[in-house]
């Protein structure tokens, strides 16, 4: 049996996903916390769960070297999966830039939308040459994709949609070593030490030999809930939940997390014991609607507005404040052009609509059939994540009092010639994906005229 690139992405993730609950078993608990949520959820409001949400997982990893991110862009596409996005983690005082590797079609988005964000560390912001010169050593020196994983990207590249299933299941069992966590490290204490004194980050890639998965996420329905449910479960979670605050459209993406395990682990491959570092963690998202870049626009500066106020009331309320001028209602987001939306024809509509002459691209025309219920809408769901919030992750993960990076310098030009290609642009794909279904209505309700 053949399989296609969407099931060697849901079987990746999946094979992920075991080996995860296996190394860290907190990731289970929140894996049965997160279904029984949405199951209570879906049953409160009488929906049927979308079978994406089950499966629903995004991974991290951090890169070292532009080599290992021109390599892991490659695996990815064998799964369909594209970078999107650039994201600068060095205005939150991250020595990492960022994209997030993902499907981006609508179709491959609705059978499994697995994504990993994916961090390269930035070699040029330690400061100190002697010690820069030592990690670019020690990183050039690691392999962390087997020759045979390498030689199974080559080949499944030339494949075209679809692999021969056995060939699948040894690129699957090849890509998942990249992944896992090794309690081992190369280098020696001091070397780790010196490290992380420049930034636990620089120690977390420098000092391992892979790049190890450092969380990976369920998507709930309820994250208030789960926010609840984690702290009786006795999962320490972060105190604030990351974006936007609650709301009765969701936009964008809210996010918390437990912090991370603090994990015993050997020196110079085995021979110094007693060494511990912190990586991994658990965390949980909610996924709302994508926004335009006048939303995104209306959101960045609501947030910050947010943080002003910051000193006069509690954060949440400060939120809340603010956010009473985003717009909470699907028709008002629509007009406004704030959010991207799916269109579709309604159930009861006859197929040959009128149309007097008047011009059916229009929108005053798409405007009226959405008002008088001939065409419905349904808010895309956002498929990317946000920098202030990752960062928010990446700081409640390694510890606040680790030292900020000099500043913020963003580089993507040396990230995309790193990966080998341009990002893609989130804008462009949901517009896209709303353009299309826009079309594909016309041309049921109009025909050939469309
Ligand atoms: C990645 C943090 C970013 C998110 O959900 O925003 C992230 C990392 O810690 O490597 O996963
Ligand atoms: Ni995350």
């Amino acid at each position: 049996m053949a399989r296609s690139k969407t099931q060697l992405r849901a079987d990746f993730a999946s094979a992920l996903s075991s080996m995860y609950r296996h190394e860290v078993p907190q990731y289970g608990l929140l894996l049965d916390l997160v279904a029984d949520i949405n199951q209570d959820v879906a049953q409160r409001h009488g929906l049927k769960l979308h079978s994406r949400i089950d499966v629903e997982r995004h991974g991290a990893i951090r890169l070292g070297t532009a080599a290992e991110l021109h390599s892991i862009r490659r695996l990815f596409a064998v799964m369909d999966m594209h970078p999107v996005n650039y994201y600068d983690l060095s205005v939150a005082g991250l020595p990492v830039h960022a994209t997030c590797f993902r499907p981006v079609d609508r179709q491959a988005l609705s059978d499994n939308p697995f994504r990993v964000f994916t961090s390269l560390l930035r070699l040029d912001f330690i400061e100190d040459d002697a010690l820069r010169a030592k990690a670019e050593a020690i990183l050039n020196q690691r392999k962390i994709f087997s020759d045979r994983c390498l030689e199974l990207v080559e080949q499944l590249e030339t494949c075209g949609e679809t692999f021969d299933s056995s060939l699948a299941a040894e690129f699957i069992s090849e890509a998942l070593e990249i992944f896992r966590w090794h309690h081992t490290s190369t280098v020696d204490l001091e070397t780790y030490q010196a490290l992380n004194r420049d930034h636990p980050l620089v120690a977390d890639v420098v000092c391992f030999r892979g790049p190890h998965v450092n969380h990976l996420t369920p998507r709930v329905l309820d994250i208030e809930a789960a926010q609840t449910k984690m702290l009786e479960r006795g999962l320490q979670a972060k105190d604030q939940i990351e974006g936007p605050p609650s709301r009765s459209y969701p936009i964008l993406l809210r996010q918390t997390s437990f912090l991370a395990l603090e994990e015993e682990i050997t020196f110079s491959n085995g021979a110094e014991t007693g060494g511990r570092h912190k990586a991994r963690f658990g965390e949980i998202e909610q996924r709302g609607m994508a926004l335009t870049e006048k939303g995104m626009k209306l959101y960045d500066s609501l947030m910050s507005q947010a943080l002003e106020l910051k000193g006069q009331m509690p954060a949440e309320e400060a939120l809340k404040t603010t956010f009473s001028r985003f717009p909470d209602e699907l028709d008002v987001l629509r007009r406004e052009r704030l959010a991207y939306f799916t269109y579709s024809v309604g159930a009861s509509t006859p197929t040959t609509a009128k149309t007097d002459g008047a011009d059916i691209t229009s929108d005053a025309n798409i405007d009226a059939l959405v008002q008088s219920g001939t065409i419905k809408l349904s808010p895309i769901t956002y498929e990317d994540f946000l920098p202030i919030s990752a960062a928010g992750i990446f700081h409640s993960n390694i510890g606040d009092d680790g030292p900020a990076t000099a500043q913020a310098r963003s580089d993507k030009a040396a990230f995309e010639s790193a990966l080998g290609m341009k990002v893609k642009s989130s804008y462009e794909l949901y517009e896209c994906i709303q353009a299309e279904s826009i079309t594909e209505c016309l041309r049921q309700l109009y025909g050939e005229r469309a």
